[in-house]
């Protein structure tokens, strides 16, 4: 079977929202740099059907879902201008298990690439800093998957919002920032902004150093979803999500059916 193959077989269960069997549990001995490959490959059928590429998310950003998923790597993926929620509303149309998360966002002035990356460099190309929701949803029954699964499927993401207040790269310590998340009133998951790889700007220098490895880099006008500060929650139909980042504001969002 080729990677071509494989990467239709996935943009036809991402686009009808059918679920997946492991690709790992059919094809023997595909390797990271594979699954890279098809998610590259599934990325273009995008494009050439008039999609565009806006930024990259980091995935496997904490400790606890290094874990779960059994590796000690971050991932990325490629963020869509398709997958952008424009109000803070979610459509469980075309969405299989969706669960949301909650995220910082980086958004970039300037080019960022190659492999020496700083923080100073981060903070010189940001424009700007906003909080943001992941909303993923594995194409994969029960949400279970090897490394190899996960990074073909594009690390699992289909929405993501980023509020209306961005803020200076230099209005807090991003570390620092705690986050409550809350579902239909009950707190559901907790967390700050240091269970991304210690510090969110740790999350984009190595999101542009694995994108160096393949030529690619960080655009100006690019948003970086730099991964999850809590868990994930399941969403489901009328359901209200709400997140507090702390000394940011709140942002609330609703699940509707259609
Ligand atoms: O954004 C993420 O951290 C998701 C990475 C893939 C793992 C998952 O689907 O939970
Ligand atoms: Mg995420």
């Amino acid at each position: 079977m080729s990677l071509e193959a494989i990467a239709e077989e996935i943009y036809r269960h991402q686009t009808t929202a059918e679920e997946l069997e492991k690709i790992t549990l059919r094809y023997d001995g595909l390797s990271v740099e594979d699954a890279y490959a098809i998610q590259q490959l599934v990325i273009q059928k995008y494009t050439l059907n008039g999609d565009k590429l806006i930024g990259w998310k980091m995935g496997l950003t904490s400790k606890a879902k290094q874990k779960s998923v059994g590796v000690d790597e971050a991932i990325y993926g490629h963020l869509l201008k398709s997958m952008e929620l424009l109000t803070p509303e979610i459509s469980l149309e075309g969405l299989i298990h969706p669960r949301i998360e909650p995220e910082i966002a980086f958004v970039f002035k300037h080019r960022l690439q190659g492999d020496q990356i700083t923080p100073r460099d981060v903070w010189l190309a940001t424009e700007c800093v906003m909080p943001a929701v992941e909303v993923i949803d594995s194409r994969y029954k029960n949400f279970s998957f090897t490394l190899v699964d996960v990074v073909a499927d594009n690390t699992s993401s289909a929405k993501f919002y980023v509020g209306d207040q961005a803020f200076s790269p230099y209005h807090c310590q991003w570390s620092d920032v705690g986050v409550v998340m809350k579902k239909n009133g009950e707190v559901v998951q907790t967390g700050a902004g240091a269970a991304v790889l210690g510090h969110p700007v740790r999350s984009v220098i190595e999101q542009v150093h694995m994108l160096h490895r393949i030529g690619k880099c960080i655009e100006p006008g690019m948003l970086v979803l730099t991964g999850g500060i809590t868990e994930a929650v399941y969403i489901h139909d009328g359901d209200r999500v709400s997140v507090e980042f702390e000394g940011l504001g709140e942002m609330s969002l609703s699940v509707r059916d259609q």
